[in-house]
């Protein structure tokens, strides 16, 4: 049954309070979701996110929509979406970078090839190798009194016990020591990790760095802009810390390269910023053929996006890090009529048909910013 139709739409979803980042604060969180119908009706759904904008990224929710909508979906009517392989070929023939449409293209031709086989997506990618995956939560609200309330809060009912402290925003040695009074307020059940989000220069990493590896502090995200892969090899060499790489590892040539000059020592995956569910398998095998620790990351995606991601991550040998896909938890509501569980300190691997989540329709109408798309 081949392709008919592909539909896009950008939707706002509020979260639960404000996530703090360097470069925006999220209060509802843009998401792009692609709809791909069949000849019989038969629908596969996906969903990509980026944040803030233009401000954390290239991508944008709206160049992501109109790019598919003029340059990707010629390449996929008319197709059979269990050949989801030869159509991103093809589209990587005609179309270069836009790798977060490419990605939520990918997945939803993935989605509807699972369904009309009546099998999990994660079948078409080797099989599951978990049933959960360990999940970290972020602590952004920006006050260290509400942080250390909400991680003894999830420690308690055993949601959490990874939590990433974001710390690009204001004054670099206050936020050391607001992750270091975290840090004392739970440090005997948790792992805490840092995400500077590139707002850091060389002189501020070794400023800091050195306090918080002292203080216990388990991994340091991209500390430095994503184009400096020089100074991450400097501070992966200088320090004994754990330096990740996630704004700089975009591509699978990127992270080649990441691999090849230590430009950090681990990797966080996401699989809008590396082009697909396809795309993310094979930067893991680089990373792991090249011994860096990964990171199962996410744009933060509701249940859809997550779903998605959960699902691909399960086919993949235990992350260093665990994941952070979280990303449902921070929502007020869902677009799925199913949820994405969590319990025991993980996400669970959803089993359904397709991505094991389905779209609530009445949802997305009412979350599009443009009224109908995917009516
Ligand atoms: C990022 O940079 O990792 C992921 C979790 C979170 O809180 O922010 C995102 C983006
Ligand atoms: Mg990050």
């Amino acid at each position: 049954m081949n392709i008919q139709s592909v539909h896009v739409a950008i939707l706002d979803l509020p979260t639960i309070r404000p996530h703090q980042l360097a470069m925006h604060t999220i209060t509802e969180q843009a998401v792009v979701v692609a709809r791909v119908r069949d000849e019989e009706g038969r629908e596969g759904w996906s969903e990509i996110a980026t944040i803030g904008g233009a401000s954390y990224g290239e991508s944008t929710p709206e160049a992501i929509k109109a790019n598919i909508d003029t340059y990707l979906t010629p390449h996929v009517i008319g197709q059979d979406p269990i050949r989801f392989g030869k159509i991103m070929h093809d589209i990587s023939v005609h179309v270069r970078g836009n790798l977060h449409a490419k990605a939520l293209v990918e997945s939803a031709i993935v989605d509807l090839a699972a369904r009309q086989r009546n099998i999990p997506a994660y079948e078409l990618f080797g099989g599951k190798i978990h049933d959960g995956l360990p999940v970290a939560w972020t602590l952004a609200s920006g006050d260290t009194g509400k942080d250390i309330e909400e991680a003894k809060e999830f420690l308690r009912q055993k949601r959490h016990n990874i939590f990433k402290l974001k710390i690009g925003k204001g004054d670099p040695m206050k936020n050391v020591g607001h992750v270091l009074e975290i840090q004392k307020a739970v440090a005997d059940q948790a792992r805490l990790t840092v995400d500077v989000n590139q707002a850091w220069d060389e002189d501020t990493a070794n400023q800091c760095i050195p306090i918080l590896q002292d203080g216990g502090i388990s991994m340091i995200e991209q500390p430095l802009p994503g184009w400096n892969h020089e100074g991450m090899a400097r501070l992966a060499d200088r320090y004994r810390v754990p330096i990740l790489a996630d704004e700089g590892a975009t591509s699978i040539q990127e992270i080649f390269h990441i691999a090849k000059h230590r430009a950090g020592n681990s990797i966080a995956l996401k699989v809008g910023k590396t082009g697909g569910l396809t795309a993310v398998k094979q930067a893991a095998g680089i990373a792991e053929a090249a011994g860096l620790g990964l990171y199962g990351g996410t744009m933060i995606e509701s249940d859809l996006g997550t779903a998605m991601t959960v699902q691909l991550y399960s086919t993949m040998p235990p992350m260093k890090f665990g994941t952070e896909l979280f990303g449902p938890l921070l929502f007020k509501d869902s677009i799925t009529t199913n949820r994405v569980e969590f319990r025991d300190f993980n996400v669970i691997v959803p089993d359904g048909p397709g991505f094991g989540v389905d779209v609530d329709h009445e949802k997305v109408e009412h979350y599009s910013r443009e009224k109908g798309v995917l009516a």
